[in-house]
């Protein structure tokens, strides 16, 4: 048998004359990008989803590190790394940054040479676009799969479709857009009348459920273990994304990492909005099993866990279960003028030294610090950064993305120079959006060096 050019595309799924649905994950464009554990949740719990309903399926992941033959720049610890990039001419709407702009991920020529080879061609193309300002990636696969297959037919889903979904409509030009959630039951028959077939019944565990087996060699996995936040906190979307709260029981999860593991998987990233919410549900049985069945596993958060849920119980049970990278959230340390979860000074403080007394290593403890919310004070960010390290912590800045269905929308286009609201680039926290005068070279490197807890460049302070 000859070997496939392109082993890591291939049909998956689905009786002879299944309905065949390819996903792309697009490339990113910006001006940095890093790879976190990346995997497009969004589209693998549509793929999952249309499979178990009888379709057969197939992934591009144009971000997807394991591809055969490709070689990534600088690998970083744990999985995590550099992407391959190609620079190009930035869009118009950015230029007059005059930064760097690039696509992130495997080459377009190579990503097209493998979808031209993919037989039989699909009758579906399901394309996803997880940050807002990231749609340029998401037009181009879209327009990838017209010139290769003008029949199929094209599907765009995800947050920049459900939080922008005019300017998706105009600009992308889908056969079929879809708001929110696939599991909905008006998605669900929305999509299966654009695939001309009666809509089968939703699949158990629809939006839960993912089809990582598509990634042939994983080198690590991302971890679902509930959908949305009872939470309401004025800068983020969550809500817009997914109205409820819903958590899974921990066998299925349990079935996944046993599976990923077995494929030499070690490292799991947390894809939770809430983690440590109702723990007992799913959470903490999964950690104790981690920790009897598979020491060697290490879990990483790397969207920000609630502190005020860092009791020494749950803490102990984080480290025994292999959490490795730790990240936290604080918006403020002026705790009397948040935005996000309730939390005091008291709370803070015994969170942190709850996880210090639990043995977890300083270096891996990052805190995110919100930077560039419309009408901050940013002398109120160095104080935070300055609090952070003074625990021994590691202090990031989370830059403030302004998202249209988030709270804070409004006011943050009222504070902005950018038409945000019309214009999605203009969400990139690159350019610091809602900042005084926008991103500046020189400030970047005084907050870089306050970070690093090194004398600031030049004179004055982060804030001046
Ligand atoms: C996990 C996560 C991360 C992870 C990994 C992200 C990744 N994939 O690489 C990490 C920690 C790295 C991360 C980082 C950031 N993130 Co983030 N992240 C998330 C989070 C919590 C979950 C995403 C997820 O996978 N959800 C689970 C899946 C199942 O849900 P879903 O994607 O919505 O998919 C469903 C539907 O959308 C739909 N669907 C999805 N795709 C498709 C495709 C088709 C064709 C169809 C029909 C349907 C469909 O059906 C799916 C199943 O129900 C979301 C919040 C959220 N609740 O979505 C924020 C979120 C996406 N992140 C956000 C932000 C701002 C960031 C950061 C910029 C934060 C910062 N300030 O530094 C960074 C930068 C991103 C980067 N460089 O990678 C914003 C998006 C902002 C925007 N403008 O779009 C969100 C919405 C959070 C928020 N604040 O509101 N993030
Ligand atoms: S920031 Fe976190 S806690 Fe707040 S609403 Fe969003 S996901 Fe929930």
């Amino acid at each position: 048998m000859t070997r496939p050019a392109y082993p890591n595309l291939a049909w998956s799924g689905g009786e002879p004359g299944a309905v065949r649905v390819l996903g792309i994950n697009p490339w990113i464009t910006d001006f940095a990008a890093f790879n976190l554990w990346s995997r497009p949740v969004g589209l693998l719990a549509c793929l999952s989803m249309v499979r178990d309903a009888g379709a057969s399926i197939a992934l591009m992941d144009c971000l997807d590190p394991t591809w055969e033959g490709v070689r990534w720049p600088r690998p970083g610890r744990y999985g995590t790394g550099h992407y391959p990039k190609q620079e190009l001419e930035p869009p118009k709407a950015l230029a007059f940054t005059g930064r760097r702009y690039s696509r992130y991920g495997l080459d377009r020529d190579m990503v097209r040479e493998a979808l031209a080879q993919l037989d039989p061609a699909p009758d579906a193309v399901m394309v996803s676009s997880v940050m807002t300002y990231w749609y340029p990636g998401a037009i181009n696969a879209l327009d990838l799969a017209r010139e290769l297959w003008p029949d199929a037919v094209r599907i765009l889903g995800g947050p920049y479709a459900t939080l922008c979904a005019d300017h998706a409509q105009r600009h992308a030009r889908p056969d079929l857009l879809v708001r929110g959630s696939l599991e909905t039951p008006e998605n669900w028959a929305q999509l299966w009348a654009a695939l001309g077939r009666i809509a089968p019944p939703l699949p158990e565990r629809a939006g839960l459920n993912l089809a990582l087996d598509l990634y042939n060699d994983p080198g690590y996995a991302p971890v679902l273990g509930s959908r949305g936040c009872p939470f309401s906190c004025d800068y983020c979307a969550s809500r817009a994304l997914y109205p409820g709260f819903t958590q899974s029981g921990p066998g299925p999860i349990l079935a996944l990492m046993e599976a990923e593991q077995a494929r030499g998987v070690r490292d799991f990233a947390f894809y939770d909005d809430a983690l440590l919410v109702a723990p007992d549900r799913w959470l903490w049985p999964v950690l104790d099993a981690v920790s009897d069945r598979w020491p060697q596993v290490r879990l990483h958060t790397p969207n920000a866990m609630h502190v005020r849920r860092l009791t020494p119980d749950a803490c102990g049970r984080l480290k025994r279960g292999g959490l490795t990278t730790v990240r936290l959230g604080l918006e403020t340390t002026d705790f009397d003028l948040r935005h996000d979860v309730k939390l005091t000074r008291r709370e803070w403080e015994d969170g942190a030294r709850n996880l210090v007394d639990a043995g977890f290593d300083l270096a891996d403890i990052g805190v995110y610090i919100l930077f560039g919310l419309p009408g901050q004070d940013l002398a109120r960010v160095e104080e935070a950064v300055r609090h952070v390290r003074g625990f021994g912590f590691r202090p990031h800045l989370a830059h403030y993305t302004p998202i249209p269905g988030s709270p804070m929308f409004e006011a943050a286009r009222q504070a902005s120079p950018y038409p945000i609201a019309e214009e999605p680039l203009f969400q990139n926290n690159s350019i610091w959006p809602c900042v005084p005068g926008g991103f500046d070279w020189d400030q970047a490197a005084r907050w870089k060096a306050l970070l690093q807890g090194l004398p600031a460049p030049g004179h004055g302070t982060a804030a001046d």
